[in-house]
């Protein structure tokens, strides 16, 4: 897909925003932009943790799965960060840099950059070990890395011909939308639901009693394909997806997809 490129401009900007400090730091003005809001964003999160400053910078939309599913990562593991929101493609040099093939996520922290979702959270994990989101026992591990790739492979690779030709393409970018393919995603999504049916579990986790990484990317495809009113309806999967939305990364990354800067007077 190729997304045609915003202008951009920045400005410093503060808000307050429920409860907790969101601090908007640069205004993009985009044009007809997926996976920023106009005028948004880049925000910054303390985290849960102690740290001060913030030091890592995650590129991309809250709308991708690929980035939620990244920005709940660093929910869980309590770490700072800075979101900043622009479409796969940006022209954002500080982006292109970590991003060479131009997709989102990319996460630069200091002077390291790296792309992919599941890359990034193998590094995250690895220097970041405490609250881990990937198991370390072998089997459980090699499970919690299937689901991640079943999530952004098999399942969003047909969710997200739904999304972006009925969502972000017509309605966000105001490019023609393709519904057969848009059709071709539905008539795939089933052989995922009923999957994710079978291994959901009745308490706890798709891995047992820890919340993971395995959790965490099948759900953010569940979140996006809200967008186009698809919503999951089996019912061990519905009641599981219930108890991932009451987990505080959740909630505040649902803060931040709710989010909606004032518009300029
Ligand atoms: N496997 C990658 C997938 C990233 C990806 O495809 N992101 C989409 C947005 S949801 C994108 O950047 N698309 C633009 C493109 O494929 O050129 C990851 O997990 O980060």
């Amino acid at each position: 897909m190729s997304i045609s490129m915003p202008k951009t401009s920045r400005t410093l900007t503060s808000v307050s925003g429920a409860g907790r400090r969101v601090v908007l730091v640069e205004e993009s003005v985009i044009a007809a932009n997926a996976y920023s809001r106009p005028r948004a964003t880049a925000i910054s999160f303390p985290g849960n943790c102690n740290c001060s400053g913030v030091s890592m910078q995650v590129f991309g939309g809250i709308i991708s799965p690929f980035v939620r599913k990244l920005c709940l990562v660093l929910e869980e593991k309590g770490l700072p960060y800075e979101l900043t929101q622009l479409p796969p493609h940006a022209q954002d040099a500080a982006f292109r840099a970590i991003s060479p093939f131009g997709k989102i996520p990319a996460l630069r922290d200091g002077d390291y950059g790296l792309s992919d979702s599941s890359a990034i959270i193998a590094y995250l994990e690895a220097r970041h070990p405490e609250r881990p989101v990937l198991p370390a026992e072998a089997c459980a591990r090699g499970r919690a890395m299937w689901f991640d790739e079943f999530a952004d492979t098999i399942f969003a690779h047909s969710g997200l011909k739904i999304l972006f030709n009925r969502f972000v393409g017509p309605k966000l970018l105001k490019l023609p939308c393709d519904e057969a393919l848009a059709v071709e995603g539905e008539a795939e999504l089933p052989e995922s639901f009923a999957y994710i049916e079978s291994v959901a579990p009745e308490s706890g986790w798709l891995l047992g009693e820890d919340f993971t990484l395995a959790d965490i990317a099948v759900a953010s495809v569940f979140r996006s394909l809200a967008y186009v009113g698809i919503t999951p309806d089996l019912p061990r999967t519905a009641a599981w997806y219930a108890r991932v939305g009451e987990r505080p990364s959740w909630r505040k990354i649902a803060e931040v997809e709710a989010y909606r800067p004032k518009k300029p007077q």
